[in-house]
């Protein structure tokens, strides 16, 4: 695979910025798109606009067919089993909040556990919250370490019958953590809860199939795959989604309605009300097929040693610490340097051309834990380059001399 030759895919990439060429990096708050997703979304808009599931001319129906297609890649792309499983949504944190409200009615009560861990994004935090308020359940916090790593001993420690749900993310946004979800699976499930994935980060990243990881429930992003935003997936298992209450009413999660009581659609569709981001879904096809033709294996290799080369250059900026240094880590990298705040350092950076995350990266605990406001954060994906490394550590030195 020609890496190099995959920028050229990427209309956004030869922008400028402040009359710099611009140096993409915050891949992890979103990634560029390639221009067949762009014309695809233009083609639906120019030519094929209709709603879904609702006519029986042409447009609807084509349009329809090409929604439904992305159901299907989806599906292959995860290995889940079946279509059903695979529930359309706007984006990891409505996944999350489907999850939450839905399993969490069905299944917890006064007195239930719910753990997540100290680096959860506050997407797999606050609608649990919201859940645990309502139901009397309790949100129990699995502590990480000083490298970010989750304490596996105090996993297996907090594990026992009163836990429902286990909700944790598989690649931190905020440290680049992978984290040991394939091993922590089955122990959750010897007391009986529910595990559920937080994707979002991972997906682009590496090879995920739901039917090894035997997950319940995995919630990711197309923005962040290079597809469009207000597009997500909610994958679940069959039987959970048929016997969870739906979350939204209205529009095709119905079946039949009568002011007196209304039944509800089959699987996925129970949990897909309303008009959906058609364009959207359509045009993620064309994300997906762009992930398809590489090679997750391959992507994985170059963003690592990518992540390699970046972590090993600005370790020798004087007084710059990396946070987060586990031996298994997704493309991102989370700074802070001495006395320098990170907002500070990402307007400077943003003036040479960079854009990165600067702040807390909606991980409130997890800065917490490590006594900061925020870092500088740097992610990569499979368009950056070496070159881009070394821009960025000269251009870090250049912003520290004006500071
Ligand atoms: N993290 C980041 O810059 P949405 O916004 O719904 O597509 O994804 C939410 C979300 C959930 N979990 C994790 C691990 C995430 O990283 C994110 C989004 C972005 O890190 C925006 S805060």
């Amino acid at each position: 695979m020609n890496f190099s030759e995959i920028r050229d895919l990427f209309p956004q990439i030869n922008t400028m910025v402040h009359g710099k060429q611009l140096v993409y990096l915050d891949n992890a708050a979103s990634t560029l798109k390639p221009l067949k997703v762009i014309e695809a979304i233009t083609k639906h808009y120019t030519s094929e606009v209709s709603n879904i599931h609702r006519g029986v001319h042409f447009l609807s129906e084509s349009g329809t067919e090409k929604y439904e297609q992305t159901r299907e890649s989806v599906r292959n792309f995860i290995n889940a089993q079946k279509r059903e499983e695979v529930i359309f949504t706007k984006g990891t944190t409505d996944s999350l909040n489907l999850i939450a409200h839905s399993l969490g009615s069905l299944i917890l009560n006064e007195g239930d556990q719910i753990l997540l861990s100290t680096m959860e994004h506050h997407s797999n935090i606050v609608p649990w919250q919201l859940i645990a308020q309502k139901t009397g359940s309790k949100i129990i916090e699995i502590p990480i370490t000083e490298s970010g790593e989750i304490e596996f001993e105090e996993y297996k420690k907090l594990l026992n019958p009163k836990v429902k749900i286990v909700s944790i993310v598989h690649t931190s946004n905020s440290l680049g953590t992978v984290n040991p979800i394939k091993e922590m699976i089955p122990l959750a499930h010897e007391v009986g809860a529910k595990f559920v994935v937080d994707a979002a980060q991972a997906i682009a990243h590496e090879k995920i199939d739901v039917q090894d990881l035997n997950c319940d429930f995995l919630a990711f992003s197309a923005h962040k795959m290079y597809g469009p935003s207000g597009v997500g997936i909610l994958y679940g298992k069959e039987d959970l989604l048929n016997l969870m209450p739906p979350y939204q009413g209205g529009g095709d999660m119905i079946d039949i309605v009568t002011f007196k009581q209304t039944t509800f659609n089959d699987l996925p569709y129970k949990f897909e009300a309303g008009t959906p981001n058609i364009a959207g879904f359509i045009a993620f096809n064309e994300a997906l097929q762009f992930l398809e033709n590489l090679n997750l294996d391959e992507i994985k290799t170059y963003e690592n040693n990518l992540l390699h080369y970046a972590q090993n250059e600005l370790k020798q900026i004087k007084g710059l610490k990396i946070i987060g240094t586990s031996p298994q880590k997704g493309p991102v990298c989370s700074f802070v340097i001495g006395g320098v705040h990170p907002n500070d350092l990402g307007t400077l950076l943003d003036q040479q051309g960079i854009a990165v995350r600067t702040g807390h990266h909606c991980t409130q605990p997890l800065m917490q834990r490590f006594n900061l406001n925020g870092t500088t954060r740097a992610s990569f994906c499979l368009y950056n380059t070496k070159e881009e490394v070394d821009y960025l550590v000269k251009s870090i030195h250049t912003s520290l001399e004006l500071l």
